[in-house]
């Protein structure tokens, strides 16, 4: 990472200068840069999340679920099936859309919209949208007709069966979703006309939905029409499998790097963590910086991800390590608790989902009953460790230490993190270049910042060495502006 090599460097030259340690106790935190998917979350409920929660904490930006019409149905997965380009859904109207992105903007947190642009519904029988509009599985009226979606005639059904034909997965049917055909300019400028709504309603930028179904030479002029500066985020899910690589999609803006968890969750399981290639480009994931990362999403937490919000500790841990890298954007994922995948999230009696908000404090993991928001953005540990990738900035990921199963590193000058993903507790000592004293861990009490609470645990510095004693589990973590007195 160059620049936080060269902002290292000039930090040791103003240290030179003044005669300061290199730790600069009046470290201010960097900007925001970590997102939260608050996943079917209502739109009223979002705004209070920005202000209540998320912009407090230092969150940069918010990913929503899909805002326009769909099926009628209780399954989350209705929002993915697009019935019209009207902005009413089960999760709010066009007004409280607009509501929200104004107060999250003031708030410092910018929305990102989740884009349904590769296909319209997966429906075989007629039916009528969540704000009444008829539609049948290729035609919708004043939108799009059946001259405007693909008949891959590839398959029996055209459904994708092969995923390593890049034709089939780019112009077959995903799961039964009527796909568009989007190298048409007739069906590209509707998608564009939708999605500069969006931006006119405030958001900051999109993640495209299925972006691996759509080549990316079709998704170009859509990405080239959107007023500069907005952000996207293409959702690639990366195989080495199949021919269609994220990196075709870097082009557009970021994408999401599946790779970064599957890389983790087998070295928390093993406690067996090593250090990342510090230096060059990690094998099998995207440029630095088109990465957007994270521990789970809705799909992988109903899938792939070995650790969900049910894992408590364990998933904190791996959080806490993604936060605490110098590698791509993270993002944190926020849901609700479930057994069954299909299971949508509570409603009202009119079938709007339900605007449950978060207050700050832990969430007893172990007590969640289906439905219930799990609040991941607001747990303390999550937090505390927002503010710790701040005070972090773009300070050098050091080389980690390791001892037994625990293991650590620092971001040098500003903080240090340890981790035990074993099963008895472990010291471990990790050389850290900041001034001695106590230092509070903001994984057990959170942000520490402002705060007037208690310390709930805290880590000894002492003659450039912080001395970490974990219990099995556990995560510990400090930064320059954690010290305590
Ligand atoms: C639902 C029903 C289906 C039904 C369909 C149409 O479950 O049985 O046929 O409706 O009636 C979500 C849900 C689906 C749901 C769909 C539409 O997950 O269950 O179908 O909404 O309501 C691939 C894609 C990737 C996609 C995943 C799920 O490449 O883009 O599949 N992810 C996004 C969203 C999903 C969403 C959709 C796309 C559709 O995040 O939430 O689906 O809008 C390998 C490949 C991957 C592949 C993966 C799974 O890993 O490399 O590319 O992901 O397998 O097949
Ligand atoms: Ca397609």
């Amino acid at each position: 990472m160059t620049g936080g090599r060269a902002g290292a460097a000039l930090l040791v030259a103003v240290a030179l200068l003044t005669g300061c340690s290199a730790a600069d106790p009046q470290a201010e935190p960097a900007d925001p840069d970590v997102g939260v998917q608050l996943f079917q979350l209502p739109w009223t409920a979002v705004a209070e999340e920005c202000e209540t929660t998320l912009g407090p904490a230092g969150y940069g930006w918010v990913l929503l679920s899909p805002a326009q019409e769909h099926i009628a149905g209780d399954q989350w997965w209705t929002s993915y099936q697009p019935v019209s380009h009207l902005v009413e859904s089960r999760l709010g109207t066009r007004e409280e859309f607009a509501d929200m992105t104004a107060r999250c903007a003031a708030a410092g947190v910018d929305v990102i919209a989740d884009a349904v642009i590769n296909h319209m519904t997966g429906q075989t029988a007629p039916g009528v949208g969540w704000a009444g509009s008829t539609y049948s599985h290729k035609d919708y009226p004043g939108l799009y007709e059946e001259s405007d979606f693909h008949a891959c005639g590839l398959t029996a059904d055209d459904d994708i069966v092969d995923y390593t034909s890049r034709d089939q997965v780019q112009t077959c049917e995903l799961v039964n979703l009527a796909d568009l055909d989007t190298a048409s300019s007739r069906v590209q400028q509707r998608i564009v006309a939708h999605l500069t709504d969006l931006l006119d309603l405030g958001v900051a930028g999109i993640r495209i939905d299925a972006a691996k179904h759509m080549a990316a030479a079709d998704l170009e002029p859509i990405v080239a029409a959107l007023p500069e500066g907005t952000r996207v985020i293409s959702e690639v899910i990366r195989s080495a499998r199949e021919p269609i690589a994220p990196e075709e999609y870097t082009g557009l803006g970021e994408v999401f790097e599946f790779q970064y968890a599957r890389d983790l969750f087998p070295q928390l399981s093993s406690a067996i963590l090593a250090d990342p290639d510090l230096d060059g480009q990690r094998p099998m994931h995207v440029a630095e910086g088109a990465a957007v990362v994270f521990i789970d999403n809705h799909d992988t937490e109903r899938g792939e991800a070995d650790l969900t919000y049910r894992d408590g500790a364990r998933y904190v841990m791996a959080n806490a390590l993604m936060l605490a890298d110098d590698y791509g954007t993270p993002i944190v994922y926020s849901g609700y608790a479930f057994s069954d995948r299909d299971a949508g999230a509570p409603t009202d009696g009119t079938g709007r989902v339900t605007a449950d908000t978060c207050g700050a404090g832990p969430v007893d993991v172990t007590t969640l009953t289906d439905g219930q928001r799990t609040c991941v953005h607001a747990w303390p540990a999550l937090a505390g460790m927002v503010e710790w990738r701040r005070i972090a900035g773009d300070a050098a990921r050091l080389p980690g230490v390791d001892a037994g199963d625990a293991y650590g590193f620092a971001r040098e000058g500003r903080a240090a993190i340890a981790v035990n993903p074993g099963r008895e507790p472990a010291a471990l000592a990790v050389p850290v270049d900041l001034p001695d004293g106590r230092y509070c861990d903001v994984v057990a009490s959170g942000p520490r910042i402002g705060a007037t609470g208690d310390c709930a645990a805290s880590v000894e510095v002492s003659g450039g060495i912080a001395r970490f004693e974990l219990a099995a589990g556990a995560t510990q973590a400090i930064h320059l502006r954690s010290a305590t007195g």
